[in-house]
């Protein structure tokens, strides 16, 4: 959510597309270099500092963002991207809760500061948890939320004086309450016996590390003062002719001509078009295809936007080339279909987490995380629990992995985060993540939140309004949210298409009893189908296990107890996935940092792979199961049956 003053760009964006109800300003194309268009990243060495000051609130108190932070005291090295928690040795700062200072002093480009038909925009791609932005002193814009990109037009501040360079300072608070997401609670405790004056901590009711910073790129780009400022891209399919219906937003000026080409992967001219708004016809359409379910998946066309406009300054052009996949989605009362094929979800739950550099983006380690999910023959992923890296959905698409798109809707558990405030913020941020990932074929369906209190009173009215936002935003995909609830008290579940349960048999009860998997797995399914009939998707399941830790017959812990535990939930998966399931998700794809707790050994160890990436034997029996799954649909034609139900077809 974007607050106070956004700099001189602040006009009230266009509603999002048919029956959009956004009040967000502008879109939030990913920044790509074009003709027209250049980027300056600012990944590296930051100058960094924690306010330990009582209040926190030294750093406003005396104004550090006026003058290179360096003036104001002592400043750390802090590397961008990355969560400031771990790279230090300093334990205060690893667990710091407050404001941090990040500044850097860059030099630009002469063009971009002379020439005056030339916008420069600083885009923040996630900032964990709200964010203060100045330049050169003049405070820029402010954005809650930490895992979705915003940025402001700063032209006006580095066109309007003799300086060639520009000190960029952001000041982020990672403190969670009740009303943000996720939630948290700030907890003081007060006994002068057990605790110093003032002592408080952070509570959440979420599993993992609230890692802060600057997580993702920070860059620069440009654009013409007339520019492309948003696409928003939907396929269909009519026989064998591909359907792409196009929208695009300019701002800057109105009189402007708009032009489109769809290029097909050998760079060929598939379709061409005028204006602002239209659909593009591509006889003998290639499909996109997720992964394993087609010789060719993942079958991307560019779509080439080319905008011309005169200006008082002459005439100006701008281009935008944007990867778009042709393919519909749609959910039967029983089926998942995918270009009108049925599709099982073979994944992972994953988390944005690694050694040393927390939730901060790293290529190596994506890279890494995707070579995994081939090699297991996963299909698919879930988001768990906030939207990921845009690269991260870019290789998606590129592989085919398909994606259940989840919101930072992770610990709802209080009544008060089921508060219209709340509500709203939700609402925004939805508004925030669709803007930002709605062209993504890879994305097949909107997780509104995991594991809230849905049988709370409220909860009835919150997910009924949160799923109308969404479904009015984006018409073209199923919604989610999934739950922990029992069956007969979730108020949430009438208003979704899939369901998702998450489960954790003979782990969290019936310790180390995993005869018992079966029967309440199956009862599990059985209660949910005949309450909903909707397609159930096996969200979360899973078992701790310490690498290297052996016991046979197995014990919880072990990597036996693990592979075990997971064959159980198999035998019931393989009768229900002939019926209405249609996926299953391991909780998790790697071990992952969680706040310390007797329960949790150096952090959550349900991963398949080591935190480190190295396999538990139970990374090569899922490998074993996916592949034999992907073998037994692989490339098959077989016809739907059920009818499509609900919001009906969802087409992308
Ligand atoms: C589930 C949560 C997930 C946890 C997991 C666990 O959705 O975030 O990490 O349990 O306890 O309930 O391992």
């Amino acid at each position: 959510m974007l607050r106070g003053s956004a700099g001189a760009w602040a006009v009230l964006g266009p509603l999002l597309w048919g029956c959009g109800l956004s009040l967000l300003q502008g879109g939030m194309l990913y920044p790509r270099e074009s003709r027209s268009r250049e980027r300056k990243e600012l990944d590296g060495l930051w100058s960094f500092r924690a306010d330990f000051s009582d209040n926190r609130r030294q750093g406003f108190e005396q104004q550090w963002y006026r003058a290179p932070l360096r003036e104001s005291g002592p400043t750390l090295d802090m590397p961008v991207p990355s969560s400031f928690n771990d790279v230090g040795q300093d334990g205060q700062l690893r667990s710091f809760v407050g404001w941090v200072w990040y500044e850097r002093e860059i030099t630009l480009p002469q063009r971009w500061t002379e020439d005056l038909g030339t916008r420069v925009v600083l885009r923040i791609g996630s900032a964990h948890y709200y964010a203060i932005v100045w330049v050169n002193g003049v405070h820029v814009l402010e954005h809650e939320g930490g895992h979705l990109p915003f940025e402001a037009d700063i032209s006006k501040l580095v066109q309007s004086g003799p300086l060639s360079s520009c000190r960029i300072t952001i000041a982020i608070n990672n403190t969670l309450s009740p009303h943000t997401l996720p939630p948290g609670t700030i907890l003081y405790k007060t006994d002068p016996s057990m605790y110093p004056k003032g002592y408080f901590v952070q509570n959440t009711k979420f599993d993992f590390f609230n890692y802060a910073g600057l997580h993702r790129a920070v860059l620069l780009y440009t654009t013409p003062t007339t520019y492309i400022d948003d696409i928003t891209v939907t396929t269909d399919m009519d026989q064998d002719i591909g359907l792409v219906n196009y929208q695009i937003i300019v701002q800057g000026s109105d009189h402007f001509q708009v032009d489109v080409s769809l290029l097909d992967e050998e760079g060929k001219v598939m379709a061409e078009g005028a204006g602002a708004e239209g659909q593009l016809q591509v006889p003998s359409a290639h499909l996109w295809w997720p992964y394993l379910m087609h010789e060719h998946p993942a079958y991307l066309y560019s779509l080439e936007v080319k905008l011309t406009a005169q200006t008082a300054v002459g005439p100006v052009s701008d281009f935008y080339t944007l990867p778009v996949g042709i393919r519909t989605v749609a959910v039967t009362e029983s089926q998942f279909l995918i270009n009108g094929k049925p599709f099982y979800f073979r994944g992972v739950n994953k988390h944005e987490d690694a050694d040393i550099r927390g939730k901060g983006f790293d290529w190596p380690l994506l890279v890494k995380d995707f070579n995994l999910l081939r090699w297991l023959g996963a299909n698919a992923f879930r988001t768990s629990h906030y939207p990921y890296a845009e690269e991260v959905l870019q290789l998606c698409d590129r592989y085919g992995i398909v994606v259940i798109d989840e919101s930072p809707g992770v610990g709802i558990v209080l009544a008060e985060s089921f508060s219209n405030v709340s509500l709203q913020h939700h609402l925004e941020v939805m508004e925030e993540m669709i803007r930002r990932d709605k062209n993504h074929p890879a994305v097949v369906m909107w997780s509104l939140a995991n594991e809230p209190a849905s049988f709370l009173k409220p909860a009835g009215y919150y997910f009924k309004t949160l799923i109308a936002h969404t479904k009015a935003l984006d018409p073209s995909r199923p919604v989610t949210f999934v739950t922990n609830t029992n069956y007969e008290a979730d108020l949430g579940a009438p208003y979704v298409d899939v369901i998702c349960v998450n489960s954790y048999y003979s782990w969290y009860h019936d310790y180390g009893h995993m005869e018992v998997i079966q029967l309440q797995l199956a009862t599990q399914f059985e209660n949910w189908y005949k309450a909903y009939q909707k397609p159930m998707i096996q969200s979360e399941y899973g078992a701790d296990a310490i690498e290297g830790f052996h016991e046979d017959p197995p014990l919880m812990f072990s990597e036996e107890y693990q592979k075990g535990l997971l064959q159980q939930y198999h035998v019931v998966l393989d009768q229900k996935r002939q019926e209405y399931v249609v996926g299953e998700l391991i909780w998790n794809f790697a071990d992952f940092m969680t706040n310390q707790s007797p329960v949790r050994m150096i952090g959550n160890r349900k991963g398949i792979f080591t935190r480190q990436r190295q396999p538990k034997s139970a990374a090569f029996l899922l490998r074993e199961r996916y592949w034999k799954l992907a073998n037994e649909t692989r490339y098959q034609r077989s016809a739907v049956t059920s009818q499509c139900v609900g919001s009906g077809l969802f087409t992308v």
